[in-house]
């Protein structure tokens, strides 16, 4: 067993360490801010995700302000953009740098931190061979990417596959052997480098398949037919899966990473960098179709369901809900109401609804699933639903006497 200090406790630095813990390894967390440690040294989990506070329970781990002498270090911490979409990794180099003093003979540094390609050969490398040992030689440095979803995360850190990218081939295979007590699928090896262009490549993937799904939702208005079948018949194909159009991609992640690749190839990455523009532009568009649904686009009373960035999360980062509410809200009354996040949960849906002209649906949550039409009608001012992500139930809606709208549906040039 090894002791492990996890650096950076957040929203997978915690998990992270509840599934070291829970194989029987010694762990301590080490975080700047002085309320999560509190937190966790109270029992109580800075986050929310499903089945961790059960484990976490049955494994706590210790918190402190510092990292402490260990055998691994597991960097977690979180890396932004700026304003220019250019990385801030002063998290990282000062993680990094608050290691220097307990790098011994054998220790493994493992960065999980989503990086740009080369940051652990060109600048955490040089950072952690202050120590005056070398990396590859005396200790190890891996970049091992973390890859789970926001909301199942126990399953996939159990059962994803996962990439250890040495700055020597035996550092990767220490942490693999390290990571092999809770992976139960494939871990893979090879250099630090490829390792983070590969994570990047996946979030790159899944941002420029939703840019082009939400094109497709474009060129269906144009067509004036409906994008959600389009979709859904070119995916009969065996080798085609086009993702689902919305009202604009939120998160901490894919809208971001892949303007970490556009940062150090900005003359080859002009597709990534396109979609990553286009995917922008969506909320604007959402927008435009509830002018021209409502026919108008001032002094409406407009209720927008759903403020987080997807589904059945409480995570509002980067979720195009406040752009579009930022939009409207100059020419137009503008309700917010999520039930996930407390300061947009008062009331019921129909209470948030009350004498609105239209309501859109912006997030797919469970709660949506299960609305009473006809009470709905009776509220709203005039029945109109604009759908972003084809989730209401559009039978009972009209039935009800609403006027249904889905994103991409083909109406906006009727
Ligand atoms: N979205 C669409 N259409 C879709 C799918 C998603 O518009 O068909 C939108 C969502 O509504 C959301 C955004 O994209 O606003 C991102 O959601 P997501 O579910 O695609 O991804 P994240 O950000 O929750 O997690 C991703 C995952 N990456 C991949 O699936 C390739 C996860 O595995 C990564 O660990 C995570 O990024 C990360 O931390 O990098």
């Amino acid at each position: 067993m090894k002791k492990i200090c996890v650096v950076g406790l957040g929203y997978i630095g915690i998990p992270t360490a509840v599934m070291f813990a829970s194989k029987g390894h010694e762990v301590i967390g080490a975080d700047i801010r002085k309320n999560v440690v509190n937190s966790l040294n109270n029992l109580v989990l800075p986050i929310e995700e499903k089945g961790l506070d059960t484990l976490f329970l049955q494994h706590p781990f210790t918190a402190k302000l510092q990292p402490v002498m260990a055998d691994v270090y597991i960097i977690c911490v979180g890396t932004p953009t700026d304003q220019n979409k250019n990385v801030d990794l002063s998290a990282v180099t000062s993680a990094a740098s608050s290691l220097i003093p307990y790098i011994e003979k054998d220790t493994l540094v493992i960065i999980e931190s989503t990086i740009p390609p080369g940051t652990t050969k060109d600048i955490v490398l040089p950072i952690v061979e202050q120590s005056g040992l070398k990396a590859g030689k005396d200790f190890y440095l891996v970049h091992s990417p973390e890859r789970v979803i926001p909301g199942n995360m126990l399953f996939e850190l159990a059962n994803n596959d996962r990439i250890m990218g040495g700055i020597s081939e035996t550092g990767a295979i220490k942490a693999k052997e390290l990571y092999e007590c809770f992976v139960k699928s494939q871990i893979y090896t090879t250099t630090a480098t490829t390792a983070e262009t590969a994570k990047l490549m996946e979030n790159t993937f899944r941002n420029v398949n939703i840019a082009l799904a939400n094109e497709v939702a474009l060129i269906c208005e144009q067509l004036q037919i409906n994008a959600w079948e389009v979709i859904e018949l070119a995916n009969k194909h065996p080798r085609v899966n086009i993702l689902q159009p919305g009202p604009g991609v939120g998160g901490h992640c894919i809208p971001v990473d892949p303007w970490f690749i556009v940062e150090k190839a900005p003359k080859q990455a002009t597709l990534i960098k396109q979609a990553l523009e286009q995917n922008e532009l969506v909320p604007s568009k959402v927008v435009s179709k509830i002018y021209n649904i409502t026919n108008s686009s001032k002094g409406l009373k407009i209720c927008l369901l759903g403020c987080t960035y997807k589904a059945n999360t409480d995570d509002i980062r980067e979720s195009p809900t406040f752009v579009i509410s930022d939009t409207l809200s100059k020419d137009n009354q503008v309700i917010l109401y999520d039930p996930n996040v407390s300061i947009y949960s008062n009331g019921s849906l129909y209470d948030a609804c009350k004498g609105c002209d239209v309501m859109v649906l912006l997030v797919n949550h469970q709660q949506f699933s299960n609305i009473d039409y006809l009470k709905l009608a009776v509220t709203m001012k005039n029945n109109i639903i604009l759908d972003c992500k084809n989730f209401l139930e559009k039978e009972k809606a009209i039935k009800n006497g609403f006027d249904y709208y889905l994103i991409g549906d083909g109406s906006i040039n009727k």
